[in-house]
């Protein structure tokens, strides 16, 4: 997977909207600007205003046009356009392509925080074929760890049908994985089950085939 701004190699290109929520302070915009201006800095300044990133990614020769929100902390997620209306900060979060929830390994509450609003969005909206990620930041300090990783994997894999990466934005240790892994899966389900046009091709050239 490279990121790129010119390529163009299906014609449609897929427009893919990545939420990424969290309690403050987790890393979410350390995580969205380590994968795409690959930075990272020390300071800490609380994202107060909505945040949009626009990276593209090739992933299995499909271009994606992602448009990543960076949101700033939401105390609940809008569960109906009224509260999205009256709520400026969650505007546009319903209808995400795909869900990215980050905690700080050595944060209890902000798990127990993802754990909630991730309850609020499947109640607010249907969730079918909407990847939700887990994400558990700052690795690199695990031995402050808040939960036993096996616990949270568990929950999270097996119960929740998520996937679970933790990473490190500091070091940028598993950040492209994690983008990696979730495009995989928004690409499976894009074109897992339906041909691509590269593979109608192909069937088209080895059996004389008749176009009606
Ligand atoms: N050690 C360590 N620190 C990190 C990591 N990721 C982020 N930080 C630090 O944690 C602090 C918060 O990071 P942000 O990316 O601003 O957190 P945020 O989730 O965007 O916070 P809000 O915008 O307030 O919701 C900053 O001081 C970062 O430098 C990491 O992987 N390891
Ligand atoms: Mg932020």
């Amino acid at each position: 997977m490279m990121t790129s701004s010119h390529l163009t190699i299906d014609s449609e290109n897929q427009k893919i909207k990545l939420a990424i929520l969290g309690a403050p302070g987790v890393g979410k915009t350390a995580i969205v600007k380590q994968f795409v201006y690959n930075e990272f800095t020390e300071d800490y300044e609380s994202t107060e205003k909505k945040q949009i990133f626009l990276p593209s990614v090739i992933i299995n020769d499909h271009l994606y046009e992602l448009k990543i929100i960076d949101c700033p902390y939401i105390p609940y997620f809008p569960v109906n356009s009224l509260y999205e209306w009256t709520d400026f900060r969650g505007f546009g979060l319903r209808n995400a392509s795909a869900y990215i929830l980050v905690y700080d390994i050595t944060s209890e509450d902000s798990f127990q925080y993802i754990k909630s609003l991730r309850e609020q969005i499947l109640e607010s909206r249907n969730m079918h074929d909407v990847p939700m990620f887990i994400v558990g930041n700052k690795h690199d300090l695990a031995e402050e760890r808040g939960i036993s990783r096996r616990e949270v994997a568990n929950l999270v894999k097996k119960q929740w049908k998520c996937g679970y990466i933790e990473c490190s934005a500091k070091f940028n240790w598993h950040v492209v994985l994690l983008f990696k892994e979730l495009m995989k899966t928004i690409d499976y389900i894009d074109y897992g089950h339906k041909p691509t046009a590269a593979r109608v091709q192909d069937v088209l050239r080895r059996n004389r085939c008749v176009i009606l």
